[in-house]
């Protein structure tokens, strides 16, 4: 009885689109452990302002764990084995991602998610991302995991096409969205970071996306 009352309160799960799930809260039980593991890496594996295919630089600073990465060159941009700014094969998925990505998708309803690869998106104050559709792996059916830690920042969600009205969601540090069915390929993208202070983060947001990129 206590289990159940307990896992009812804990569970604030929002179904917001076709295949979409919003799980509140769902990362704070590993927020602190997976965010100083995080500060600890990045020191290490500073991550990089990818290119556009426009050749432009990205506002966020990018890294990734997994079989592959994902990299924007002036030779274009997609999954590789080898990041091109260290020469070094990328880091592997640490446990404690691998776990929190697949209860993340097994609540959602994806049993066998397997991620290749979890995409680490920096953000600093007045970083942002433009609308987009996530079409560089090879399997749609398979969902995207996204973690938030850090600063809070509006999600801006759209639909199939780029014209398609956005809706805004505010992320705020432990959320996790599970992203399958139609709405995997929605457009979506975030405002600029608003300046802050996060006890664990500082002044910064991190963004983990779990992927099954599919290649190589
Ligand atoms: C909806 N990242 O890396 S996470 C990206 O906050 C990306 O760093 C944003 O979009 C960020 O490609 C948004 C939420 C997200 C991630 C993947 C999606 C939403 C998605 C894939 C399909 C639809
Ligand atoms: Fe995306």
């Amino acid at each position: 009885m206590t289990t159940d009352l307990f896992s009812e309160q804990m569970d604030s799960t929002i179904v917001f689109a076709d295949g979409a799930l919003w799980l509140r809260g769902f990362a704070l039980p590993d927020a602190d452990a997976i965010c100083q593991m995080l500060v600890a890496h990045l020191d290490t594996h500073p991550p990089q302002q990818m290119m556009t295919p426009m050749g432009h630089k990205m506002s966020v600073l990018t890294t990734s764990f997994g079989d592959v990465g994902w990299v924007g060159t002036k030779k274009g941009y997609g999954y590789a084995k080898v990041n091109p700014y260290s020469q070094q094969v990328f880091p592997a998925m640490p446990q404690m991602l691998l776990d929190l990505a697949r209860r993340a998708a097994n609540q959602a309803g994806y049993s066998d998610f397997v991620p290749d690869t979890c995409l680490v998106n920096c953000y600093e104050v007045g970083s942002k991302m433009g609308l987009h559709q996530d079409k560089d792996e090879e399997d749609f059916s398979q969902p995207i995991v996204s973690v938030s830690f850090g600063l809070p920042i509006t999600f801006l969600f759209g639909g199939l096409t780029r014209a398609a009205q956005t809706k805004k969601m505010p992320l705020v540090h432990g959320d996790v969205l599970v992203w399958g069915g139609q709405s995997r390929l929605c457009f979506h993208g975030v405002l600029a970071l608003k300046a802050g202070h996060h006890p664990l983060l500082g002044s910064r947001r991190i963004n983990l996306t779990f992927r099954k990129a599919g290649k190589m």
